[in-house]
């Protein structure tokens, strides 16, 4: 520790707008709207109005899932919310997720809308729902529920603590650095002990605990968020990176991976996704940029 600062909290915190961080602009200490925006609806049963960060990607990785399974019934309109835009502050996103935070789907399926916000609970809803990719035997299901609930509960530290202060902050602390470092170096000990003994998650079976988890702690091992895989030694994870290129071989990752993506290669983003079809003419784009190179 090398570090030293004259800082003293004062009594009563105040909002100071421009405290230089990376999302100064959009974060804010109080709920609500901030202006009034009706959400769009497309003709299919699922809404979802969302951003292809690793928090929505769990969400289009499970729809396209199912989709691959043969459940019409998944079908969905992806929208994009630019947070960036502060879109998540729109009186209609507020009406689907009063926390404003992207995912937020609305199930059309059957009469009154039903909103479900939080990532982990989307996963149980399409999960439970269509009858997918969660044990059915009691065992097997608190399993599966437990390591979705250890991703919600666990990512925190890894986005909002180590993420924030190693990538994001406008100078480097290293009492934050190291701190949030070491936990979630020891959160990637707990997945690579786990996946040393269990091909996926849950055992044989492939559920949306590793939909939800992969697209964190895989992205990281992949060195796609952050920029800190050799910071965390990343590659030294040796049963964590066997799952993590075992489901990013999978078809419907990398089509989940392309929805509301507004970041990478033009011909990785499916900025809004209304069609099985969409994903076609991205084909065709990914083939004329290797012709171009
Ligand atoms: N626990 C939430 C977290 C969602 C979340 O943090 N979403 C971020 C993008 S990944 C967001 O919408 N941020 C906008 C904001 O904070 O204003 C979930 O899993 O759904």
């Amino acid at each position: 520790m090398n570090e030293q600062s004259s800082y003293v909290p004062e009594k009563i915190w105040k909002w100071e707008r421009e405290n230089g961080g990376r999302f100064a602009k959009i974060n804010r200490p109080i709920a609500g709207s901030t202006h009034d925006k009706e959400l769009p609806i497309g003709k299919h049963p699922m809404q979802l109005y969302s951003l292809g960060t690793p928090n929505g990607v769990k969400v289009t990785i499970l729809l396209e899932e199912l989709l691959a399974l043969g459940i019409d019934g998944a079908e969905y309109d992806a929208w994009m919310i630019t947070i960036g835009d502060g879109d998540q502050f729109g009186s209609g996103f507020i009406e689907a997720n009063p926390n404003s935070k992207i995912p937020a789907l609305m199930d059309h399926s059957s009469g009154t809308p039903v909103r479900v916000f939080e990532s982990g609970a989307i996963l149980l809803h399409l999960a439970e729902k269509f009858d997918a990719f969660l044990p059915k035997d009691p065992s097997g299901r608190a399993e599966c529920l437990s390591w979705l609930f250890w991703q919600m509960g666990s990512t925190p530290y890894l986005g909002g603590g180590f993420g924030h202060f190693y990538n994001y902050a406008p100078f480097k602390i290293e009492y934050c650095i190291d701190r949030y470092a070491m936990e979630v170096k020891r959160q990637l000990d707990v997945l690579d002990r786990h996946l040393a003994d269990n091909q996926y998650m849950c055992g044989a079976d492939y559920t949306i605990a590793d939909m939800a988890i992969w697209p964190w702690y895989g992205a990281l091992v992949l060195n796609r968020v952050y920029g800190a895989a050799e910071f965390l030694d990343a590659g030294s994870y040796e049963h964590m990176n066997r799952w993590t290129d075992e489901i990013g071989q999978r078809a419907a990752v990398r089509r989940g991976r392309m929805v509301n993506k507004a970041s990478g290669p033009l011909e990785e983003q499916l900025r809004e996704r209304h069609d099985a079809s969409d994903f076609e003419s991205k084909t065709q784009d990914k083939i004329e940029a290797a012709g171009a190179s």
